[in-house]
């Protein structure tokens, strides 16, 4: 979520007001950071309690406004921004006196937080849990204060708590209930009474006097034996679960430290600690892959490359038995390592082939492997779908016979398509030796014009083996690109063979046109020869020439 955006349906600010003023016994619970704060929105709470004492705990100072107002801001930012449930800061004194309680509840409202709790002590506040009989804010000089606050809010549903300390600093239930009446007048939306007893027997008191004249808060701290019920019966509007996420904290880093110290070793905590992906889930870090499939320039750097390389080749008779053709010797490489060295002199360095016939024999240097075993029942699209998980992001998919110009891999990405072939425009004086050969024909949405200055751009129509005289506009060399989008396509397209059946048997070609079929676009790079495929014996001393 962006910088003060509001979740869409209703605001954050309208929700807190509902927490408030519900008829139920609502809850808030303590968050002091962006990533406690996620934690308490995906368990289901339905509020943040922006704990004063967690959030200078969490920064490693003392709950004695020793963290300035603005740092405490920071972090809120930080709260707000990850989440879409409302948070109640914790204002500790309103961090000075009315002017800059109204300075605060703007940048509060400026930040998306929903409301503050003041308290009616004096700055630099201490912790209501420290010590006996803390000085108490004077009542009219903190009344001003809520004024101030209402008075500067930007959103009308901004809520201002009061919390009274009568009861914690020994005043007594009658200048708590002064207080209260005080503060609403003033225009609280609701006031906290706070207690330092083990049981509630005062806050339950100082509900049952205060007769619901407006929504009151409790932090049951340290009364927390107490039966939630007993809040519920007594018509408590909100329990604020005030420190625990903090403390929980604590012993659980505490634990994890001591016992990799102790071991010198981190194997014994793994288990117990969550996940690194659980770590990237929270952050939604998938989100951003996403993002940068839609915003970044495809960056050949992030490119990755799937080479089919399955087959045998049995054209190529005696020189394939012990290696598939990918294997065999070009001018003193091998064609595969030819090829991959294309690819990594365009700066592709993530290189993925699909292995079968012969698959100990493809020993090429970084390079990852897949296997496809069941290559000699199978064709391309079941290779490829081998390899499904590597096609994310943009992909170059291409077959392991073949050697091409580098510069057609530029062109490829200047064309910036989802899905993007090289077609040779030459097919027709291209010397194919072997009688019989396949040859994987295509139908374009124009001819190729020949005109340097033409830059419409070009769509495959039909991509076959047979396509007719007359219809044929060139030869797909085997290269294609896809970029992120296109690489989901291209999944989808897999499992939509699975799916039907046909993934077995279906090659490239069917998969290409199952998606055009599909109503997608497959844009066409023209280019005028200069690749070869290996598929018998004179084509491999061409392949001599070629590099
Ligand atoms: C806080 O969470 O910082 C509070 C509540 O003010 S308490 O510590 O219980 O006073
Ligand atoms: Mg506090």
């Amino acid at each position: 979520m962006q910088v003060g955006q509001i979740s869409s349906e209703k605001n954050k600010f309208t929700i807190l007001r509902e927490l408030l003023q519900s008829p139920n016994l609502e809850f808030i619970m303590e968050a002091h950071n962006g990533l406690s704060a996620k934690i308490v929105e995906e368990t289901g709470f339905r509020g943040i309690w922006a704990s004063g004492l967690s959030m200078s705990s969490a920064l490693g100072v003392r709950d004695n406004n020793e963290a300035s107002w603005t740092q405490i801001l920071e972090v809120l930012e930080f709260m707000s921004d990850t989440t879409r449930i409302p948070i109640l800061v914790d204002g500790d004194t309103g961090w000075g006196n009315f002017n800059n309680m109204r300075r605060a509840v703007t940048k509060l409202c400026q930040r998306g937080v929903a409301g503050i709790c003041i308290e009616d002590k004096l700055f630099p506040k201490t912790n209501s849990f420290i010590g006996d009989g803390q000085p108490l804010a004077n009542r009219d000089e903190f009344c001003g204060k809520i004024k101030a606050g209402k008075d500067s809010q930007l959103n009308s549903d901004f809520s201002i708590v009061a919390r009274i300390e009568a009861l914690i600093s020994g005043w007594g239930m009658d200048e708590a209930l002064k207080r209260a009446e005080a503060y609403h007048a003033a225009g609280a939306d609701a006031v906290l009474i706070h207690s330092k007893k083990a049981v509630a027997d005062e806050v339950l008191q100082f509900t049952r006097e205060w007769g619901g004249r407006c929504p009151v808060v409790i932090v049951p701290t340290k009364y927390f034996d107490t039966p939630t019920d007993d809040f519920r019966a007594a018509g408590v509007s909100l329990a604020i679960w005030a420190n625990h996420n903090l403390r929980s904290a604590i012993g659980a880093m505490r634990e994890v430290s001591r016992r990799i110290y102790r071991d010198e070793s981190i194997s014994g905590i793994e288990k117990q600690v969550a996940s690194v992906a659980d770590v990237f889930e929270i952050a939604d870090s998938d989100e951003l892959v996403e993002a940068e499939s839609r915003y970044l320039p495809t960056d050949k750097n992030a490119l990755g490359a799937i080479v089919l390389a399955a087959s045998r080749g049995a054209a190529l008779g005696e020189l394939t038995i012990d290696r598939p053709k990918c294997m065999i010797d070009v001018r003193g490489q091998p064609l595969l390592r030819r090829l991959t060295s294309i690819f990594k002199n365009a700066g592709i360095r993530d290189i993925t082939v699909v292995r079968g016939y012969k698959k100990e024999s493809i020993n090429i240097p970084c390079i990852k492997t897949v296997d496809n075993d069941r290559f000699a029942s199978t064709g391309e699209a079941a290779s490829l779908a081998c390899a499904a998980d590597k096609i994310i992001g943009a992909t170059v998919i291409a077959y392991g016979d073949i050697l091409f110009r580098q510069y057609y891999l530029d062109q490829l990405m200047e064309l910036n398509a989802d899905i993007a072939i090289a077609v040779d425009a030459l097919w027709e004086t291209r010397q194919v030796r072997s009688t019989g050969a396949i040859r994987d024909f295509v139908e374009c949405s124009r001819p190729f014009s020949g005109d340097y200055l033409d830059d419409e751009p070009v769509s495959l129509i039909r991509m076959a083996n047979d396509v007719e005289e007359g219809y044929v506009h060139g030869e797909w060399i085997g290269l294609s690109l896809l970029s992120a989008k296109g690489s989901e396509y291209l999944r989808q397209a897999l499992d939509d063979l699975r799916v039907g059946d046909s993934l077995k048997y279906a090659t490239l070609l069917d998969v290409f046109s199952h998606m055009v079929n599909y109503g997608l676009d497959v844009r066409v790079l023209y280019v005028p020869g200069q690749w070869l495929d290996v598929d018998d014996v004179s084509d491999l001393s061409a392949a001599g020439r070629f590099v």
